[in-house]
C-alpha cells in the first residue's frame, strides 16, 4: 500500500497592509496554496477585497482576486492563526518631509497583541535602517516573546513598481536581511517558494533596510542631475533631451534620467528623507541628498516660471488667462497622486490667479473638466504635468483649432516642432 505522503499543511501568512504592495503579494501567496489573511483599516476596502474585486484601479489584480481565496478583515487577532506576519503599510512623510512611522507603530501594536511563539514577523515597507530593530523590535517584546528565540524578524524590502508591465510582485528579484541567521532563512525559504525571481539574503536587518533606500536616492540624485541640467542649459540654448540621447549611446556606465516638472509618487521623493533624518541622529548630515531633493523639489515651481514667461512672451499674464493642467498624478498611466508635482503646480499657480481647469482621466472626480477636448476649447495656455497616453497622442492640430497659444510640456513628451509649426508657444523642460 503506497505510503500517504502527508501533504505537509503550509504556513498561514497573515498580510498587513492590502495595498499596491500588500495585495499582490497576499494574492501571490494564495495562489501558492498558502492560507491568506489579509488585514486592513478601510472596511469599504476589505469587502471588495473578499467579494475577488480590487479596491485598487488594476485589472490584473481584479481578475488575480477573483481566482484566490484571500480572508480580509480588520481583525488583528488573525494573527494568533498566523506564522507569517508580512507589514505593507505605507511609510510617508510629513508636511516637512518628516518620516511618519505612525502607520509601521500601529501595524506592529496590532502584531505585538497577537504574536505567538514560532512566528516570522517581515517588514516589507520601506524604511531607514533601524527601524526594525529599534521601533518595531521593542514593540514586539512587549508581547513578552523574546526576538531571535522566540519569534524571528526580517525585512524583505518591496519592490512594486506600479504600472510596470513587465516586472511584477513574482518576478522582481528581492533582497532579505534578518535578526538571525536562522531567521533569514526561514524568510528566503518562505520567498522562494512564491517567487520566480532570484532572492538574496543580506547580512542582517540594516543592510536590507538600506538596499531600497539607496536604490531609490540613487534614482532622486540622478533625476536632480538632469533637471540641474536643465535649469543650466535652457541658459546655455542646448537641448538637454538631444544631450541625454547621445549620452545614452555610450554601451556601458551610463544610465538616462529624464528632466521634468517635479518627482512624485510614494517611494522616489519620500525615501531619501528617512536616511537623512535618521543619519542625523547619528550625527551625519547628507548635504548631496538633500541638495538633490531641493533640486526636485523646485520643479513645479520652474515649470509655473515657464507658463508665466511664455505669455510674457505675447504681452499676456497668468492672471486672466485660463490654464489647462493636464494630469494629476505623479507618473504616466497610474491613478496615483501621493507626493505628485501637479499639486504643487496648482498651488503655484493659484497665487497668480488664473482660471485653472484640471482634467486627469484617473481622477474624474477631481478634474473640473469631464474631457480633454472641452479643456482644450476653454484653455488659452497647458501645462502637461503627466504623461499620460491619452495626452502624449492627442492631436496636436486641436490646440491651434481650439486657440491654445501657449504649451509648457512638464514631462517633454510632446512634439515641440510640430507644435511650434502651428505658431504655438512650446516650453519643454531643458528643452
Ligand atoms: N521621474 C523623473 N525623471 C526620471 C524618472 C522619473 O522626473 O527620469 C519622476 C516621475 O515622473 C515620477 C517620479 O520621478 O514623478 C518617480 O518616478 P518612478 O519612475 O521612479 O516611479 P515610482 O515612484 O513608481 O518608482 C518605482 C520605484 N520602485 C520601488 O520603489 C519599488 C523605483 O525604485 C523604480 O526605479 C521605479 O519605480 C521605476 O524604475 O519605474
Amino acid at each position: 500500500m503506497k505510503k500517504r505522503v502527508k501533504n505537509k499543511k503550509k504556513e498561514v501568512v497573515a498580510i498587513i497592509g492590502l495595498g499596491y504592495v500588500g495585495l499582490p503579494l497576499a494574492c501571490l501567496c494564495a495562489e501558492k496554496s498558502y492560507k491568506v489573511y489579509g488585514l486592513g483599516k478601510d472596511r469599504k476596502k476589505i469587502n471588495l477585497v473578499n467579494k475577488g474585486i480590487s479596491p485598487i484601479a488594476d485589472e490584473e489584480l481584479d481578475e488575480w482576486l477573483r481566482q484566490v481565496k484571500i480572508e480580509a478583515t480588520t481583525d488583528y487577532s488573525v494573527i494568533k492563526k498566523s506564522n507569517i506576519i508580512v507589514v505593507c503599510v505605507p511609510t510617508p512623510v510629513d508636511e516637512q518631509y518628516n518620516p511618519d512611522l505612525k502607520p509601521v507603530i500601529s501595524a506592529t501594536e496590532g502584531i505585538r497583541k497577537n504574536l505567538k511563539k514560532g512566528s516570522l514577523v517581515i517588514m516589507e515597507s520601506t524604511v531607514n535602517p533601524g527601524v526594525c530593530e529599534e521601533v518595531m523590535l521593542p514593540i514586539l517584546e512587549k508581547s513578552g516573546l523574546k526576538a531571535g528565540r522566540d519569534f524571528d524578524l526580517a525585512h524583505c524590502p518591496e519592490r512594486i513598481n506600479p504600472g510596470d508591465p513587465k516586472w511584477n510582485v513574482r518576478n522582481i528579484p528581492r533582497c532579505i536581511g534578518a535578526l538571525t541567521k536562522k531567521g533569514c532563512e526561514r524568510a528566503v525559504k518562505f520567498y522562494k517558494s512564491i517567487l520566480e525571481a532570484a532572492v538574496t539574503p543580506m547580512k542582517s536587518l540594516k543592510e536590507a533596510e538600506a538596499t531600497k533606500i539607496i536604490e531609490n536616492a540613487f534614482r532622486d540624485i540622478n533625476i536632480a542631475f538632469v533637471n540641474e541640467l536643465a535649469k543650466s542649459f535652457e541658459k546655455l540654448g542646448i537641448d538637454l533631451i538631444d544631450v541625454i540621447k547621445g549620452a545614452s549611446t555610450k554601451p556601458f556606465a551610463f544610465m538616462p534620467h529624464w528632466p521634468g516638472v517635479g518627482v512624485g509618487g510614494h517611494c522616489i521623493p519620500v525615501d531619501p528623507y528617512y536616511l537623512i533624518e535618521r543619519a542625523k541622529m547619528s550625527g551625519f548630515d547628507h548635504k548631496f541628498l538633500k541638495l538633490a531633493r531641493d533640486i526636485n523639489n523646485s520643479m513645479p515651481a520652474y515649470t509655473v516660471e515657464k507658463l508665466q514667461d511664455a505669455l510674457n512672451q505675447i504681452q499676456k499674464s497668468v492672471k486672466g488667462t485660463t490654464v489647462g493642467v493636464l494630469g494629476l498624478s505623479y507618473k504616466a498611466n497610474v491613478g496615483d497622486i501621493r507626493e505628485s508635482p501637479s499639486l504643487k503646480v496648482i498651488k503655484y499657480l493659484q497665487e497668480l490667479e488664473p482660471k485653472i481647469e484640471i482634467y486627469d482621466p484617473y481622477f474624474p472626480d477631481k478634474s473640473t473638466i469631464k474631457n480633454l477636448d472641452d479643456l482644450l476649447k476653454k484653455c488659452q495656455a497647458i501645462i502637461l504635468v503627466t504623461n499620460h497616453n491619452e495626452f502624449v497622442k492627442m492631436d496636436l492640430a486641436k490646440l491651434k483649432k481650439y486657440g491654445i497659444k501657449v504649451v509648457v510640456d512638464g514631462r517633454n513628451c510632446l512634439d515641440k516642432e510640430k507644435i511650434e509649426k502651428l505658431g504655438i508657444i512650446y516650453k519643454g523642460i531643458g528643452r
